[in-house]
Order: C-alpha cells, then structure tokens, then sequence
C-alpha cells in the first residue's frame, strides 16, 4: 500500500485504511510519518476526551455509555484502549471487545486497542498519533482510555483537550494516587459505580481535597456520580463535558493549550531526531568505545567528552 493511497483512503473514510495507518505506526515504518505529515492539515478538528482511573474502575463501560449518547447527538466516534501492561495490540482487547459490543456494527464508530508493542518512540508518541490519524479520518470526538497506574498514563493522556479521572468507592488508598499526579491533570472527576457502597463519601473526599488545592482555578472540575451499567448520571456527565470544552473555547485555553502542545510536540521531535541520528553516528566507532573505558577509568569526564562527541559527530560536515 502506498502512502498516497494510505492517504486517500483515510481521507475518504474507509476504516481498512485507517487500521493500516494505525499498525504502521505502531511499527514506527517510515511510511507512517509521510502519512501523518501530509495528514496533519485535516487534523485538530476533534474533540479528544481523555479516561483515566484505577483498572476495573468502569473506564470502558462509562466510554461505551457516552458514545451511545454522543451517537444519538449524531457524532461520530473514535475509541483508542491504551494498556501500558499489555504486549497485545491491534484490534480492541478482549474486554473492551466484549464491553464496546454494542457499537461494533455502526460504522460511525472506531475502536482502536494499543499495547506496548513496538514504540521506540514510546506509547505516548505512538497514542498520539494514531488519536491524529483517527482525528484525519474526521472523527468528531476521540476517547483515549488508559488505565491510571503511574507515569505512563500522564503522558498518554497529554494530547486530550478534556481528561475525565474515574474513581469507585472505597478503594481509599487511591486518594494518595490522585494526590500524586492525577489531581492537575483532571478536568472532571467521576465516581463511577453508584450503586455500590461509599459512593457519596468518595464524591466527599474529592470534593475536600479539591478545596484543600487552593490554587486559583477558573474550572472547578465537577465530582459526577455515575453507573455506568445501567447510565445513571451518564447524561451529566456529557452536560459536563461539553461544558469543559464550552470554556476551553471561551477562555482562549484551547489556544493557548493547543500552542503548548505544538512548541512540545516539535521539541520532542527535534530531540528524539537528534538522539536517533547522534547513536546511529556512534554506533560501533572506536573513539565512542574508548571514551567510553577512559571515562571508567577516570582518566577522561564525561562532560568535556560529551562536548567534543557531539561536535565531532552531529555538527561536523566531514563525517
Ligand atoms: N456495579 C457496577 N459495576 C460496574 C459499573 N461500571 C462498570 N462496572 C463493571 O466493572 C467491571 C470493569 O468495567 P470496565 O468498564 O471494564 O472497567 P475499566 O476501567 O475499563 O477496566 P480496565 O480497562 O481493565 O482497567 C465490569 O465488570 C463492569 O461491568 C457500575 O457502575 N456499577
Ligand atoms: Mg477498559
């Protein structure tokens, strides 16, 4: 297949191609790139809705919940299943398979499972372009779920314009959790599985804490109660949502933010170019390898030896 018609067939909606942009991504092959760049002008249309929270924590269901809704709203959707965990990828995983059922037979609807194959780029690179192919295909609202265990999910979740951080109740030790990292990156909390026990206290507890943050803020995110079993609370939800995207508009954040992640964007690209090109310049040569012994042996440092390396290799023309 070849990247012009990679291109066309993105373009014109047919999903075939989007799974194979998608994969070739995920292979870091040099096509995908071509692709994406010429791509990159039909994107940024999409709204990215980010999810994130503890495993188990009902993260698909509440997703399969809001595309129902959104779909009766005539939107039309992208799901990404991000597992930093899983070596699976391609099609959705086994669970989110079963539990996003409902949708796999409208068209309107793309669901997209990334493992941690591949990637040298990392999976948030990785993540964020593959939610830029889906937003290319003209989806109009992109999830992105991850499951909430760490560092990963902060940086898989950076490309979302809004970020909804599930909870359930009574899984305390969680709060320290939020507390670590969560807390900045949350727009709107949700306390999914109402119908359970603590689910007024856990809405509390939040609440409290989001109190204790005494940073000014012009979006308090909200606390929501949801089930996403039977969609109890799934309409407030979308109302919240919407909501956040309303004031990001209104505020001038969506600029702003979309300004931001352009300067990153074009950072980390530069750097990891430049990291690709210094090692493949230094691959196997004996001055790298000896610098290297005389560093152990203290008889060089490495600050003036890195200095001169890449002078030497990255900057000099006659190498
Ligand atoms: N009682 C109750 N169970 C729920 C609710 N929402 C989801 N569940 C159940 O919780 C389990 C996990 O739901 P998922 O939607 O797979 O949760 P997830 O956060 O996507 O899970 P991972 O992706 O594996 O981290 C499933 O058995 C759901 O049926 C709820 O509101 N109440
Ligand atoms: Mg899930």
């Amino acid at each position: 297949m070849s990247v012009a018609e990679l291109i066309e067939g993105v373009l014109n909606q047919k999903r075939r191609y989007l799974a194979r942009l998608i994969s070739l991504i995920e292979d870091e092959d040099i096509r995908a790139l071509e692709a994406l760049s010429q791509l990159y002008k039909h994107t940024g249309k999409g709204h990215i809705i980010g999810v994130t929270g503890p495993p188990g924590s009902g993260k698909s269901s509440l997703v399969t919940k809001l595309t129902t809704e959104f779909r009766k709203r005539s939107k039309t959707i992208g799901i990404v299943c991000v597992d930093p965990s899983s070596p699976f990828t391609g099609g959705a995983l086994l669970g989110d398979r079963i539990r996003m059922q409902e949708h796999s037979l409208d068209d309107e609807v793309y669901v997209r499972s990334m493992g941690t194959r591949g990637h040298l780029g990392g999976l948030a690179r990785a993540t964020s372009d593959a939610v830029r192919a889906i937003d290319a295909f003209g989806k109009d609202i992109i999830f992105v779920e991850t499951v909430g265990t760490g560092q990963s999910e902060v940086e898989v979740i950076d490309v979302a314009h809004t970020v909804i951080v599930t909870d359930v109740p009574g899984s305390g030790d969680d709060i320290q959790a939020i507390k670590a990292g969560i807390m900045e990156i949350a727009d709107i909390f949700v306390v999914n599985k109402s119908d359970l026990v603590g689910a007024d206290k856990k809405v509390t507890e939040i609440n409290a804490m989001l109190d204790i943050d005494q940073r000014e803020r012009a979006w308090r995110p909200p606390v929501l109660l949801t089930n996403a079993r039977s969609g109890e609370g799934i309409l407030e939800l979308v109302d919240s949502i919407l909501a956040h995207l309303e004031h990001l508009k209104e505020s001038g954040l969506l600029q702003k933010k979309g300004l931001q992640r352009s300067r990153d964007e074009l950072q980390e690209l530069m750097k990891y170019k430049l990291t690709k090109e210094l090692s493949q310049k230094l691959q196997g040569k004996p001055e790298y390898e000896n610098a290297i012994k005389m560093i152990a042996k203290r008889k060089q440092d490495p600050y003036t030896v890195a200095e001169q390396l890449i002078a030497e290799f990255l900057f000099s023309e006659t190498r």
